[in-house]
């Protein structure tokens, strides 16, 4: 079978620029609790390490997803339903969207959104290939910033976003709200969002995968400051920051944190920061939810929770929201 030809894929590159990667971070560094935006993990190193994270036995999500996923396959595509414009927000190697595709009923197109471009063109160019049928059309953007979709050559019956491995946990509160706002709008009237939620459970579990044995999400936390001492001309020390995440029983969160080995000042361009010893920069944080929560956080958003599934630990869950 013959692929789409590499130059039919059209990818914009919405992703944000230098220019707004410095201010982001040297806002988030001179607040009074300072914090790097955890959206820049993901540079090509990044992008690889979140990977080795995803085949750790410790980091339980990509497994306990997988396995939810081909359990109820079959009634997922039902209810998607044939001829729709599959969008997939942080579409990273694009590997669990050929699960979906391989069973959804004559899909028009897939539309990748990624901030990673080196990787978003690589892998979408493979995809393309390998589903001819499917029109591929790769966005490299934020996706928290708006950005137009692509039209696909054939129309859609309706539009579905796929949003797995409860990224949607990457947000805080009201950011999250706003997102699934969005979501909503682009989905439509008639549309829906298959997406995974991880759960609350034992704190050890949360730990144990925010602090494998062998550091890999470690070097993933501290890639952040190597991507920042290239693209921003900085200069941390990497081996006087470490890698420090918790669970926080009362925000419902682990939160991954750098933090100071010494008293020291870096350097970003003109600007010097200061930090004393043990003091902390907060680089992401990850929510856990009760079905009850979500389901208020996904009302509120303009979305009624149509079905859910579960692993028998109930651990994480996949759900189909439709808009309202
Ligand atoms: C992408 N996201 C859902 C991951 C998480 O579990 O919050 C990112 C991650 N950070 C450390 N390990 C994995």
């Amino acid at each position: 079978m013959m692929g789409q030809e590499s130059s039919d894929i059209t990818s914009r590159d919405l992703k944000p620029g230098r220019e707004r990667f410095l201010a982001e971070v040297v806002s988030g560094l001179r607040k009074p609790k300072k914090e790097l935006p955890s959206k820049y993990f993901y540079d090509e190193r990044g992008s690889h390490l979140f990977e080795r994270i995803c085949a750790l036995d410790e980091y339980y999500i990509p497994r306990t997803e997988t396995s939810i996923m081909k359990a109820h396959i079959e009634d997922m595509a039902e209810l998607i339903g044939p001829h729709v414009l599959l969008i997939e927000y942080g579409s990273g190697n694009c590997e669990k969207v050929r699960f979906l595709l391989d069973h959804l009923h004559d899909p028009v197109a897939y539309v990748p959104i990624d901030i990673c471009a080196e990787q978003l063109l690589y892998v979408t160019q493979e995809l393309a290939s390998e589903y001819p049928k499917v029109e591929v059309l790769p966005v490299c953007a934020d996706y928290m910033s708006s950005f137009e979709l692509p039209v696909p050559k054939r129309s859609s019956d309706r539009v579905v976003v796929y949003f797995p491995g409860s990224t949607i946990g990457n947000f805080d509160p009201v950011p999250a709200k706003h997102f699934l706002e969005h979501v909503a709008r682009v989905c439509g009237p008639n549309g829906a969002l298959l997406i995974g939620v991880d759960l609350k459970k034992d704190p050890a579990v949360l730990h144990r995968a925010y602090n494998d044995k062998e550091g890999v999400t470690a070097a993933f936390n501290l890639n952040l400051l190597q991507r920042i001492n290239r693209e921003l001309n900085c200069d941390f020390q990497l081996e006087w920051f470490q890698h420090y995440a918790f669970y926080n029983p009362w925000e419902s969160r682990i939160e991954m944190h750098l933090v100071s080995q010494r008293e020291q000042t870096v350097h970003l361009n003109e600007v010097t920061i200061s930090f004393s010893r043990g003091e902390s920069m907060w680089t992401e944080s990850s929510y856990k939810f009760n079905l009850d929560e979500f389901e208020q956080v996904a009302m509120a958003a303009g979305f009624k929770v149509e079905q859910v599934w579960m692993d028998e630990r109930h651990w994480f869950s996949v759900q189909y929201l439709v808009t309202t």
